[in-house]
């Protein structure tokens, strides 16, 4: 299924019903009074948040979304009938924009979050609601209100703890495959992984962090090089980002500290907040190193790049070192949310 993960839509409420003026005709009652009723409600518009979903494609095919207008008033003291309101289901992560003010009408953060997104309008009075004890054959009645309506923006932004950020192949599908009940396609040739995945983490009891698998990210990325750098963004609401390493490269020609830097630069070229996001490294694959290798390579890498940070050795394969990784991350997010709530 293709992943979409910008949309834009119309949404339009439905208009208020007339009201209407009308009077009592009855045999032997000369004159009836006024008799006239209220129109009804139009429908409103909602997103509905819903964690089933995963894309917005759907809106891909269908933008176009009306409530219907309500009833118009009739005679008989007969008040029209409110409309349906319109529910639209989206992801939890999806963030509503206003297309023309650019403002943000809401965000989905949690399953069944209900928003408004444009107001049916109100019915029209019949003309029983302007009789008084001066005008006892009111004509007057009014029309319904229009409803509103908007051009929103619908961008999808999963919400994660953690992202892996990584070259193609390094394994992080593995990882998130080895961790979490995530099952995302894992194969040995690049781009295996086409869109984000998200996989819950369930440390202990009670203590659980959601991680994000994206594609691999290549150098050039910036310029449209592989997938190209566009779901970076799905790490923008993450505390924590994972650069995972393979450690044991089916291409030996690759250097690993170069290729590591690239990945760091093409983070930096699409975002600098991203960048300045805290990064642990992951060196992955271990078990394809005899012991002896391990502890130079890393060293080797670490300082090539001057790394001040944490650092993990794991085997997303094995299983190995994954349990310490994990509890160090819960940890930090503990950690990182008290302070914030400290602050
Ligand atoms: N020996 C070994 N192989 C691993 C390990 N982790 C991943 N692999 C293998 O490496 C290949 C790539 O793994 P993926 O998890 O698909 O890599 P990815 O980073 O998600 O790749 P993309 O989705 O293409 O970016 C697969 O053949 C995995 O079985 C590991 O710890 N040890
Ligand atoms: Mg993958």
């Amino acid at each position: 299924m293709k992943y979409i993960d910008e949309v834009k839509i119309q949404v339009f409420a439905g208009d208020g019903g007339n009201g209407i003026a009308s009077f009592r005709r009855e045999k032997f009652i000369p004159k009836g009074g006024p008799d006239g009723g209220d129109g009804g409600r139009g429908g409103s518009v909602y997103a509905l948040a819903d964690h089933n979903l995963n894309t917005l494609i759907d809106y891909r095919f269908t933008p176009i979304f009306r409530a219907k207008r309500g009833g118009h008033g009739r005679g008989s003291d007969c008040y029209g009938k409110g409309a349906d309101d319109v529910m639209l289901r989206m992801p939890v992560g999806t963030m509503i924009i206003n297309h023309q003010t650019n403002e943000l009408v809401a965000d989905l953060k949690y399953d069944q979050q209900k928003v408004l997104l444009a107001r049916g309008g109100k019915g029209g009075l019949g003309n029983i609601r302007f009789k008084s004890s001066t005008n006892r054959a009111p004509r007057q009645f009014t029309h319904g209100e229009t409803g509103e309506q908007f051009e929103l923006r619908l961008e999808l932004r999963v919400l994660a703890d953690v992202g892996l950020l990584g070259l193609p192949n390094a394994g992080k599908s593995t990882l998130i495959r080895a961790v979490s009940a995530a099952q995302p396609k894992v194969a040995d040739y690049p781009f295996t992984t086409l869109h984000p995945h998200l996989g819950v983490v369930q440390v202990d009891i009670g203590r659980s962090f959601v991680m994000a698998d994206i594609p691999g990210l290549i150098e050039g990325a910036a310029e449209g090089a592989g997938l190209g750098h566009r779901f970076l963004k799905h790490l923008a609401r993450t505390h924590l980002l994972l650069h995972v390493i393979d450690v044991a490269p089916f291409d030996e020609e690759i250097d690993l500290v170069t290729s590591a830097q690239a990945l760091v630069n093409e983070l930096r070229k699409f975002d600098e907040i991203l960048y300045a996001k805290p990064r642990w490294l992951v060196f992955n694959k271990i078990d394809l190193l005899p012991e002896e290798e391990q502890q130079q390579v890393c060293t080797h890498i670490l300082q090539a790049l001057d790394w001040k940070e944490r650092w993990f050795t794991i085997s997303a394969l094995t299983g190995k070192g994954c349990q310490t990784l994990v509890y160090a991350i819960m940890e930090y997010l503990e950690k990182s949310a008290a302070i914030t709530e400290e602050i």
